[in-house]
């Protein structure tokens, strides 16, 4: 029996804290810039062919880059719906404040990645937007601050995703499972296909860019070789997959099994994944998914952010993959 996440969403509003509405309007604004980015996403090849003529397509729209079209979408859509009251993305230098009459009330802050890995798009590899969601901390029909957004990960309310893949599908969670739905575009409709999703408790597939290794801690050295080892346990030789783009390596672990490392290399010796609104969304989805996301020593969604952008090592998947790495990382952490 076909379940639209709007059905969904209306059947678990009880699930969400202060309900009246507030989750349902929240995620179909999300649904909607999805379909909107889907959309656009899909025939990217052409936009460039239709845009040869200068800067203006056949729609007579100006050219954008997909990932600057996301973010106006998914701001304009969440911007319309009254519940949220400012954004954070990685498009924007500093966090946008709604201030009109139907948002400045607005309960809740939404930070996002509105597409991430868009460099993929050129070589037609998937990507995703990736969005986390808070009550606001500042009092209502105040102007939204900086203490809204720089909440730790364990505070969020929601946090999700949208992939842009062979299909196109909507993962989410509300503190009460995860679970994902297929865009279905001969209906327009996200279709329930993955109900209470969780990760392996183990697995073998590990996800990280090998080509960085001369410059990771030792303790992911140790990892890397470990995976590699062909008989340290049934599961071994573990297989490398890595695609570049977080979002599609993320999923395929969550449903696989398997672990995506990030580690600090020498261009990014904070790690390159930024903490707010890639990792702390993906660490909220993993856990609620029975995994675990780690900085390298301590549960991502447990640090104080200090800045909007900031980033963070990234350690995510199936929690004895996770645990295995924490371990290495420290018992070597004296050779870095
Ligand atoms: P690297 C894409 O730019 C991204 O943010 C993630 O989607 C992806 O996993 C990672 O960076 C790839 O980074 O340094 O391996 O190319």
């Amino acid at each position: 029996m076909l379940r639209t996440l709007g059905e969904f969403i209306v059947e678990k509003q009880k699930d969400f804290p202060h309900a009246r509405g507030e989750l349902s309007a929240l995620l179909s604004a999300v649904r909607l810039a999805a379909k909107i980015c889907h959309r656009e996403i899909n025939k990217a090849g052409l936009g460039d062919i239709m845009g040869e003529a200068g800067e203006i397509n056949a729609q007579g729209e100006s050219q954008k880059k997909l990932d600057v079209f996301a973010n106006e979408r998914f701001k304009a859509a969440l911007e319309a719906r009254g519940e949220v009251c400012g954004i954070a993305s990685e498009e924007e230098d500093h966090f946008v404040i709604f201030d009109n009459e139907l948002s400045r009330d607005g309960s809740y802050v939404v930070l996002m990645d509105p597409l991430d890995g868009s460099s993929n798009i050129d070589v037609n590899v998937s990507v995703g937007t990736i969005f986390s969601i808070y009550k606001r901390v500042t009092p209502v029909g105040s102007s939204v601050s900086m203490e809204d957004f720089l909440q730790p990960g364990r505070k969020q309310v929601a946090a999700g995703y949208v992939i842009y893949g062979s299909s196109t599908m909507l993962v989410y969670t509300t503190g009460n499972g995860v679970h994902g739905f297929t865009y279905d575009p001969s209906l327009g409709l996200f279709c329930l296909s993955h109900e209470n999703m969780r990760t392996p408790d183990d697995g073998n597939i590990y996800s990280i860019n090998e080509g960085n290794y001369h410059k990771f801690p030792m303790g992911v050295k140790k990892y890397i070789k470990y995976c590699q080892e062909p008989d340290a346990s049934p599961r071994h030789p573990y297989t490398a997959r890595y695609i570049g783009s977080l979002v599609s390596d993320f999923h395929r672990n969550l449903i696989k099994g398997g672990i995506y490392l990030y580690p600090p290399t020498a261009k990014t010796p904070k790690g390159k994944l930024r903490l707010l609104y890639e990792c702390n969304p993906l660490a909220f989805m993993i856990e609620q998914a029975g995994g675990k996301a780690s900085d390298g020593s301590q549960p991502v969604l447990d640090i104080q952010p200090e800045s909007l952008h900031q980033r963070t090592p990234f350690y995510v998947g199936s929690p004895k993959m996770v645990d295995k790495v924490e371990n290495l990382i420290q018992e070597f952490k004296e050779q870095d």
